[in-house]
């Protein structure tokens, strides 16, 4: 049974942003145990802490019947399918898969902290998770509609729907 609920963040910097994204997101639905639930439109985003090209951001909702250690397994194998490299800290990247939300789990653990720790200061996260969750409610923290006034100054742009 695909009894849980994971939110996962895209971005892409490096590269053919746009089309490693929307092909990101067809890898993560054909994980098996994976289904997908929605897609928020691709948005264009300035690097917030970053350096480098604007960013290409999505968030999809999955079902699934992997853990949340499991299905983190899962996206580090597709990020390294797309090429990805981590020469230093945030540095350009061909794609990142960041598990946003994993159910209601609260937990910081070496290799994975829920929520995401860093989710409700970030634009490109809040607003394509409010579009495909308007209610999204962030466990410990609140609801996210509430922090998106604190992210105005982070230039972000709606492009298309998901090509999917
Ligand atoms: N990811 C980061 C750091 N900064 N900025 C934007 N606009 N989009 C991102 O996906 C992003 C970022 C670290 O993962
Ligand atoms: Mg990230
Ligand atoms: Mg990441």
């Amino acid at each position: 049974m695909q009894n849980n609920i994971a939110y996962i963040g895209l971005g892409a910097n490096l590269g053919d942003a746009l089309t490693q994204v929307v092909e990101a997101a067809k890898a993560i639905g054909q994980l098996s145990g994976v289904t997908l639930d929605a897609l928020s439109s691709l948005y264009k985003s300035a690097p917030v802490g970053a350096t480098g090209d604007d960013y290409i951001n999505a968030v999809v909702r999955v079902r699934t019947s992997l853990d949340a250690d499991n299905l983190l397994t899962k996206l580090f194998e597709i990020e390294q399918m797309f090429g990805r490299k981590r020469p230093y800290v945030n540095a350009p990247r061909t794609l990142d898969l960041d598990l946003l939300l994993f159910n209601t789990e609260i937990r910081q653990t070496p290799r994975l902290i829920l929520p995401h720790p860093r989710m409700h200061e970030r634009a490109f996260v809040l607003l394509p998770l409010i579009e495909i969750w308007p209610d999204a409610t962030i466990p410990g923290k609140g609801k996210a509609a509430l922090f998106t006034a604190s992210v105005t100054n982070q230039p972000i742009t709606k492009l298309q729907p998901f090509p999917v």
